[in-house]
């Protein structure tokens, strides 16, 4: 068995859901590349050093310079803030390290091309982490459009609704900074929509959109809250309000270079939304709908269904005929969020495996952030803006 060996950068949500997936990926998928949870990275000592006794990470470090350029490491896994990626993933494609980062790839598509552009020169595998593209229902649904199912598009219309910003006492954070997180849930959520429109409908020819932010200042408290914290533990640990310098939501209409045409809508400030990433695609000859929050579901109507018995058909992807389906419970056994960032590194050590293309990589997370920036400029200029203008 060969090993793979992992340096993991960045220890909050998405650092425990990745290292979830590599103490399980090996199990569930066999291969003959093993990931090996080596080095662990985080600013602040003590909590780094926690995060790898939690995390069962063989050590920590707070230089991740130093952890990237140890001999022994083989790939990075970036899941720090946006306004670090490009740095770290520069320098480990320039030390040879095939690379996984976490979405959105970079601040702004000018910073995502130059990853690009580092990593194809040093002839790594890039991968960008779009973990629902791992989710069983989200293949099918690819299948369904390539095999002709849905016909000729028209329309692509994706929401995704979270509340966590709802209470105007909730205090910012890193997420909440621009020049950290690049935006809201612009970069945060509608990065996820462009990606699910990307790979199921096709490329983004224009873009218009508008953006608002209803809170304008957030207390600062002295930890770091963002989604899952507790936030009843801060509340009373206010050290100033501070302005809030990224958008609370989102929306922009999308005309495709297929012609299909597209909505978008991204918010923190949905109340009674958690984690409610639906989309809608609409065709000639049929109709498909998905909601994360029923992740095993997907909902189909065909035109070509006799008139009497017409009307959305709930399929459960979890059969083994449906795309990783195989590796977790026998059919009928739903599986959760982790799972997708378990499938997802699956894949990533296949590529590394095989030394060939990840999918999606640092190409599609470019085309995504200059979607995402013309978004932004569309906001600004009130007309239609076109994506490939970097
Ligand atoms: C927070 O809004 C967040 O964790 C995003 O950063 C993730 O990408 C999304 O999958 C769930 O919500």
């Amino acid at each position: 068995m060969n090993k793979l060996n992992v340096a993991l950068v960045g220890y909050n949500f998405m650092g425990k859901v990745h290292s979830h997936a590599m103490d399980n990926v090996s199990f569930f998928f066999k291969s003959e590349l093993q990931p090996v949870k080596k080095v662990i990275v985080g600013r602040t000592e003590h909590l780094v050093k926690q995060a790898a006794e939690n995390f069962g990470w063989e050590s920590y470090e707070t230089d991740w310079r130093k952890a990237i350029h140890r001999e022994d490491i083989d790939a990075v896994l970036i899941c720090s803030s946006t306004n670090t990626h490009m740095e770290i993933a520069i320098e480990a494609a320039a030390a040879g390290k095939h690379i996984l980062c976490e979405k959105p790839l970079a601040l702004t598509a000018v910073e995502a091309k130059k990853m690009l552009d580092a990593a194809e020169a040093a002839g790594v595998v890039h991968m960008l982490g779009h973990n629902y593209r791992r989710v069983p229902a989200i293949c099918l649904a690819k299948k369904l459009i390539d095999d002709g199912k849905l016909g000729e598009l028209y329309h692509f219309r994706g929401v995704y609704l979270q509340d966590w910003l709802l209470d105007p006492q909730f205090p910012t954070s890193w997420k909440l900074d621009k020049n950290i997180a690049g935006s809201g849930p612009h970069g945060d959520l509608n990065a996820h929509l462009i990606d699910l429109a990307r790979y199921l409908v096709g490329e983004v020819d224009q873009v218009v959109g508008m953006e608002k932010t209803f809170i304008t200042k957030r207390p600062k408290v002295k930890v770091d809250a963002t989604l899952g914290a507790d936030f009843s533990k801060v509340k009373g640990d206010v050290a100033e309000m501070v302005e809030v310098t990224v958008d609370d939501t989102t929306s922009f209409l999308a005309k495709f270079k297929n012609g299909t045409m597209g909505t978008f809508e991204a918010t923190r400030m949905a109340g009674g939304r958690k984690n409610y990433e639906q989309i809608e695609i609409n065709g000639t000859k049929g109709s498909l709908v998905f909601n994360f929050e029923q992740m095993n579901e997907l909902q189909y109507w065909s035109k070509e269904d006799d008139v009497e018995v017409q009307g959305f058909r709930k399929i459960l992807a979890t059969e083994d005929v449906h795309p990783y389906v195989h590796a977790w419970w026998p059919p009928g056994h739903i599986i959760g969020y982790q799972n997708t960032f378990v499938n997802q590194l699956a894949d990533f050590i296949d590529a590394i495996r095989q030394n060939k293309a990840a999918s999606p990589n640092f190409y599609d997370g470019w085309l995504n952030n200059q979607v995402l920036d013309a978004v932004s400029r569309s906001t600004k200029s009130l007309t239609w803006e076109k994506p490939d203008h970097e």
